[in-house]
């Protein structure tokens, strides 16, 4: 198992305090890996979604979660970004022989996270104890957590009626039309105790959110009143790297949901989905056009090249990201 990556050090001169990374999905994961080989383990943060979640099989199965994990590990799958490296289908072919469920493929290696996650949780451990020791169990030196150690779970309103998130995106392979979003247990979701921790620390720099689904991936993390009310306040600067580039987006639904809203699928459809919550915008290179309008709304603006289609891509990204965050007026006193 390759060890997470010895980060580098902090670059000289960087405004001290906590980078918080709002992560989902597989553009999540790899923003966090880059922020990580950048950032020592006391400079960064990353809060993930838990609107995926499920329980499957008899499994409490937190797919953002592993997909966060595995990359900082770097022992991910490299094609799909989510599950395991190196992985075999024995228990999945078994299953599907004696009529199991086989359209959430859980390989061999991921299998072994999902019973050990299972077993700690009904021995009564939170999501947050079980994601450290998880995370500790693949030598992950930076804080990964659940946004809420409560249940918070993603279901969307399509055209077919309303369907809990693993149906929607892997079962239809998000065929159905998407109308609105609920993120269901939100109202009542305290932020888990390492983010509110942080939260009340004082020592929080800025908020990173990641190239995740802003509907799938981060607005669930908004919902948890805590963060929704942070991000509301304004009281520390938020920087988002566009899900979108060149008029879609890099991976996932997020681009056919966008036209299913009214949105248009670029950079400006996705800066107007995130309004006045969003100071700084790290936007690639590509979509440069979009950058004059952005600076007119009175957001500070990077371009870079935003695929991060290896490591070294995801934390060239990063030390982009930071300097942007250089450049922001600093947290309110
Ligand atoms: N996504 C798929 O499209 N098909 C799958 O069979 C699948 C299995 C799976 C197993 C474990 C895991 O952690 C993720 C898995 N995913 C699968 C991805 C998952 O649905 C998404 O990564 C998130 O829920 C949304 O980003």
């Amino acid at each position: 198992m390759d060890r997470a990556e010895t980060p580098s050090p902090p670059a000289e001169g960087r405004a001290h305090g906590v980078v918080l990374a709002l992560a989902g999905g597989v553009g999540g994961a790899r923003m966090a890996q880059g922020l990580a080989r950048v950032l020592a383990p006391g400079d960064l943060a990353i809060a993930v979604n838990v609107g995926d979640d499920f329980s499957h099989l008899g499994l409490s199965i937190c797919p953002d979660l592993d997909t966060v994990m595995y990359t900082l590990a770097g022992v991910h799958n490299p094609l799909t970004g989510w599950g395991r490296a190196d992985e075999t289908w024995n228990f999945l072919e078994t299953l599907g022989r004696i009529g199991g469920e086989t359209w959430f493929r859980l390989g061999d290696h991921d299998l072994a996270v999902h019973v050990e996650r299972t077993r700690r949780l009904r021995e009564g451990e939170s999501l947050s104890t079980a994601t450290a020791a998880l995370c500790a169990g693949f030598g992950i030196a930076h804080a990964v957590f659940p946004v809420t150690d409560d249940t918070l779970r993603t279901r969307i309103d399509t055209d077919i009626g309303v369907l809990d998130f693993q149906d929607y995106f892997v079962r239809r392979q998000c065929a159905p039309v998407a109308r609105a979003f609920h993120y269901s247990g939100a109202d009542r979701a305290r932020p888990s105790p390492p983010l509110a921790d942080l939260l009340g620390s004082g020592r929080l720099r800025a908020i990173v959110l990641c190239p995740s689904n802003p509907w799938l991936s981060l607005a669930p993390m908004f919902a948890v009143p805590a963060l929704g009310a942070l991000l509301d306040a304004r009281r520390v600067p938020v920087v988002a790297v566009s899900p979108i580039v060149g008029g879609a987006a890099v991976k996932g639904p997020a681009g056919k949901i966008m036209r299913e809203l009214g949105l248009s699928v670029d950079v400006s459809g996705i800066a107007q989905h995130y309004g006045d919550r969003v100071d700084g915008w790290m936007i690639d290179e590509r979509d440069a056009r979009h950058a004059a309008n952005l600076r007119e709304q009175g957001r500070t603006v990077a371009l870079a090249d935003t695929l991060m289609t290896d490591a070294a891509r995801s934390e060239a990204l990063a030390r982009e990201v930071l300097a942007l965050l250089d450049r922001m007026p600093g947290p309110a006193v």
